[in-house]
């Protein structure tokens, strides 16, 4: 097996779903998670200048989709049938551009209470319930998103949306299907076993 070192802020973001792919597998890996204070020097020595890296013995790959995909084929859960592997890549694709809604806010050098605002009153309803909405008519009937067996994808749902509910314990109260489905994924053994043991980070 490869040497797994993953390379990434002190932080869940767009680090969390490796490292779910990673414990799911029960993969020995090491950690570097770099502080956002630190950031601005390690840039300079991370391959793209950009995180998340995970390095395969030595070699960086970049791209937190592709990592996810390179490790949901080592750890058996990518979808073996083509299109099913396309609809996880939908979803997959659709969650992100969520995300990077949801990170460039948070990031944003707006105050505290402006970047609330413009979460509730602009994210939320344009990108956020949308999405939800979608996913949980997709679920309706069927026990995973992409095919009949669990799949990277749905991982990444529990992720992202598992950790959006961590800061904002409502934002699925409407959509009890993927709240459903994201206690599912926590409760996998590995997975939980590693949420009880992450650090606890604000993003
Ligand atoms: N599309 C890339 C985005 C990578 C990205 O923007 N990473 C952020 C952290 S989530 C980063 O490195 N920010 C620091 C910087 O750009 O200097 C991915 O999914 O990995």
């Amino acid at each position: 097996m490869p040497q797994y070192h993953l390379i990434y802020f002190d932080a869940r973001g767009r680090g969390e779903l490796s490292r779910w792919l990673l414990e799911y597998g029960e993969i020995p890996y090491t950690e570097e998670r770099i502080s956002f204070g630190d950031w601005s020097v390690r840039k300079q020595t991370v391959p793209t200048g950009k995180v998340p890296i995970l390095m395969i013995d030595g070699q960086p790959l970049a791209q937190s989709l592709a990592i996810a995909r390179y490790l949901a084929k080592e750890v058996g859960l990518m979808p073996k049938d083509h299109l099913q592997a396309a609809f996880a890549d939908a979803l997959a694709d659709s969650i992100a551009e969520m995300m990077a809604a949801f990170y460039k806010n948070k990031m944003s050098s707006l105050a505290e209470d402006e970047k609330e605002k413009k979460f509730h009153e602009e994210i939320t309803p344009t990108i956020i319930r949308p999405l939800l909405g979608d996913l949980n008519e997709r679920l309706a009937g069927r026990s995973w998103y992409a095919s009949d067996q669990m799949s990277w994808v749905d991982l990444m749902i529990a992720v992202e949306f598992g950790g959006l509910r961590k800061s904002y314990p409502k934002l699925l109260d409407d959509f009890p299907e993927v709240a459903a489905h994201v206690d599912k994924a926590m409760a996998l053994p590995s997975i939980k076993a590693w949420i009880n043991r992450r650090p606890d980070t604000f993003i």
